[in-house]
């Protein structure tokens, strides 16, 4: 068995994401097959239940006010459990919400998440939200409305970070991540590369992820979709095997976290996918949109999971790592 580790060094990091690929491939599978069913991987699903005009300047994101998205209504609990129930019949068991908000704020736009929270656990998904920053009074309730997961991205390490965000601190991240952990909701912390960064970047963010203790539950690795008017439009996609390094690395540091290829699937084909999927990553976003960019339909991703040989996996609301391992 790997051994969980909190104590990574920056040198290990970049030792271990630098092998080469067909070294660090190997290890990544050896080791998620420990940790994890051989061939399962977890259908998520994203809705965005409040889109646009969002007040802060997060570079890559087209739902900020100052990259010209308006700000669209709040969709109501209805439509929400809607859309959970379609995606669950469609093979999803994990239902992620997403608002374009700097901060939650106490009232009833809040009291409409937690109904909508209610209603997805009442569906038999996992419920995972990502509303900005919260505090622990917040997540509390969050947590008695039954969420599994809380997502609050580092997008980038320390390092990058301030030429992404200006409008919040990598402090105020890590506040943010706390609140949810004292809650007792699992942490779902991940990134995006393809933003310019260098691959010291990508590792100082591994390494950071790495050292939590315990390891986000979930991780999602997502690469820059590139949308016109941020100032991130004219990004170069990153080649594939950069997100495979990413993917492999992040399995080897945290072998029984769920490690998401998340955004930026469109850009990829179907070899590009299974490699990553081979190299670690246990689930994807199934349904053909994210929060408001394009994602691959579901009839692709069927014939991709059968052709590579892989499942839906089964599982809810606790990751089969924690029950596999230790
Ligand atoms: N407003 C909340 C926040 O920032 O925490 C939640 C929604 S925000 C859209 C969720 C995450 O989506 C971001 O942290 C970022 O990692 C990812 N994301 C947003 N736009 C993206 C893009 N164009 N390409 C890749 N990932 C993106
Ligand atoms: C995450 O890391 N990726 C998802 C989810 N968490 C919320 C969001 C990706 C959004 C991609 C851009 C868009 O569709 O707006
Ligand atoms: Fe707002 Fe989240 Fe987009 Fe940043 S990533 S602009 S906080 S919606």
């Amino acid at each position: 068995m790997s051994d969980i580790r909190h104590d990574w060094s920056g040198g290990e990091v970049r030792a271990i994401h630098d092998l080469p690929l067909v070294d660090l491939v190997n290890r990544a599978h050896q080791t998620h097959r420990e940790h994890f069913p051989a061939g399962g991987v977890q259908l998520a699903s994203l809705l965005s239940i409040k889109t646009g005009g969002c007040p802060e300047d997060c570079a890559y994101c087209p739902q900020s006010s100052r990259h010209g998205k308006a700000a669209e209504r709040m969709l109501a609990v209805d439509e929400v459990l809607e859309a959970a129930s379609r995606a669950r019949d469609a093979g999803a068991n994990r239902f992620c919400m997403g608002a374009a908000w700097r901060e939650v704020k106490d009232g009833q736009a809040f009291d409409r998440v937690l109904d909508m929270v209610r209603g997805v656990r009442g569906l038999g998904l996992d419920a995972c939200v990502t509303l900005g920053m919260l505090n622990e009074d917040q997540a509390r309730r969050l947590k008695e409305a039954g969420l599994t997961a809380y997502n609050h991205n580092l997008d980038t390490g320390e390092e990058y970070y301030g030429e992404i965000i200006s409008t919040r601190t990598w402090q105020d991240r890590l506040n943010t991540l706390a609140a949810v952990r004292k809650a007792g909701i699992t942490l779902c912390c991940g990134g995006i590369i393809g933003m310019g960064e260098s691959v010291d970047d990508r590792c100082s963010l591994l390494r950071t992820l790495a050292n939590m203790d315990p390891h986000p539950e979930s991780v999602p690795i997502n690469a820059l979709v590139p949308v016109e008017g941020t100032p991130l439009q004219d990004r170069k996609p990153v080649h594939p095997f950069e997100l495979t390094r990413m993917i492999a690395t992040a399995r080897i540091l945290m072998p029984k976290t769920m490690v998401r290829l998340s955004a930026g699937r469109t850009g990829l084909s179907d070899e590009a996918q299974f490699l990553c999927l081979f190299a670690g990553a246990n689930s994807i976003f199934h349904g053909d949109k994210l929060l408001t960019t394009p994602n691959p339909g579901a009839g692709d991703d069927r014939r991709l999971l059968e052709a590579a040989g892989l499942r839906p996996l089964e599982c809810s609301s606790t990751n089969p790592a924690a029950d596999a391992a230790e």
